[in-house]
């Protein structure tokens, strides 16, 4: 179902952009009404935090020039009250659109109702907010993280199928807060609690960044005698705890088995070296789905509140086949 609603989204991108280039005076079309085809957008970031971000990011800016949106472009530093800024920001500007990615999901209701009140339809992007007013937004696409989460356990149940002994597992989890962290870490806990050999015995934010992801795998392995197992909320945590795991003389996809999250191309790399053992892929390429949204938006048609991401999971086998054709 969702396939197809994204191929029918994609075809009605390809449609918007035809018309757009073949008729210069479309902006016209409407005018009496006030209505114009031409859309600004504003759009807050989360900041730039992870190769899937920066993969984000530019999907959003080259989707806009493509289909002649103009797009009003802000980097929240993964801080929430410079987004509550942007946002405000955009009301002043009266942008036809806001479109955001919620750092954390939780305080938002206020700005939203301000945007409201300034009636400006709010889509959001990627991550998703817990208001429970839902005229606050008239969209949400992205991911199911909550089912990425139970992709990562589902490995992790067949690979130790049929053994008995405890299966030590230390967790990187994403940005405290945000959606995809705690939706990851529900959707995989969820899944292993059935088993009790499966033991998750430190879990710590790494804030979705290499950095962070090495400095917690450096104190994990300090604190912890013996790890099975490393589930990270995302590549960049798994790829800086891969460091650690070297430079504390062990073997990672071997000593330490990897669970990651996002399928950026360096991900795949270090898969194809036998240092990750599976990744739950997330695209961040949303690009052009947001922009055909924003145009159903502008013009007063009912679009889905809920468009999902279509993403599968990749092995090590599956790693250096599929490398070359990785868009992110
Ligand atoms: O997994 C991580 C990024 O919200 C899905 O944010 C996104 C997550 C992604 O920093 O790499």
């Amino acid at each position: 179902m969702f396939k197809r609603a994204a191929a029918a989204l994609a075809a009605g991108a390809m449609a918007v952009v035809l018309s757009a280039c073949s008729s210069g005076g479309a902006a016209n079309d409407g005018a009496a009404g006030g209505g114009s085809d031409k859309i600004t957008i504003g759009f807050s970031q989360v900041g730039a935090e992870s190769g899937w971000r920066t993969a984000n990011t530019k999907s959003v800016q080259d989707a806009a020039k493509k289909a002649g949106v103009t797009l009003k472009f802000s980097d929240a530093q993964q801080k929430q009250e410079n987004q509550i800024k942007a946002i405000r920001s955009f009301i002043q500007q009266k942008v036809d659109i806001i479109a955001f990615s919620p750092v954390v999901e939780s305080g938002w209701d206020t700005v939203l109702k301000e945007a409201k009140a300034a009636k400006i339809p709010v889509i959001l992007t990627d991550r998703a907010v817990d208001s429970q007013d839902e005229s606050l937004y008239v969209s949400f696409l992205g991911s199911d993280f909550v089912e990425e989460g139970k992709r990562a356990a589902d490995w992790l149940v067949k690979e130790y199928q049929g053994k008995a002994d405890p299966v030590n597992i230390v967790q990187l989890e994403g940005t405290t807060g945000s959606a995809p962290a705690n939706d990851r870490k529900s959707g995989f806990a969820d899944v292993i609690k059935g088993d009790p050999k499966f033991k998750v015995l430190a879990s710590q934010t790494g804030d979705f960044t290499r950095a962070k992801g090495k400095e917690v795998m450096q104190a994990f392995l300090k604190s912890q005698p013996k790890i099975d197992v490393l589930y990270a909320h995302n590549d960049d945590m798994a790829l800086g705890a891969i460091q650690a795991i070297e430079e504390a003389g062990k073997q990672p996809g071997k000593d330490i088995k990897i669970i990651s999250i996002d399928g950026v191309k360096d991900a795949f790399t270090a898969m194809s070296q036998g240092k990750i053992n599976v990744v739950v892929e997330c695209n961040p390429l949303l690009g052009d789905q947001l922009m055909e949204l924003a145009k159903k938006v502008k013009k007063g048609e009912s679009v889905e509140r809920r468009i999902k991401t279509e993403e599968g999971v990749f092995t090590q086998d599956q790693a250096a086949a599929a490398l070359p054709s990785r868009q992110y």
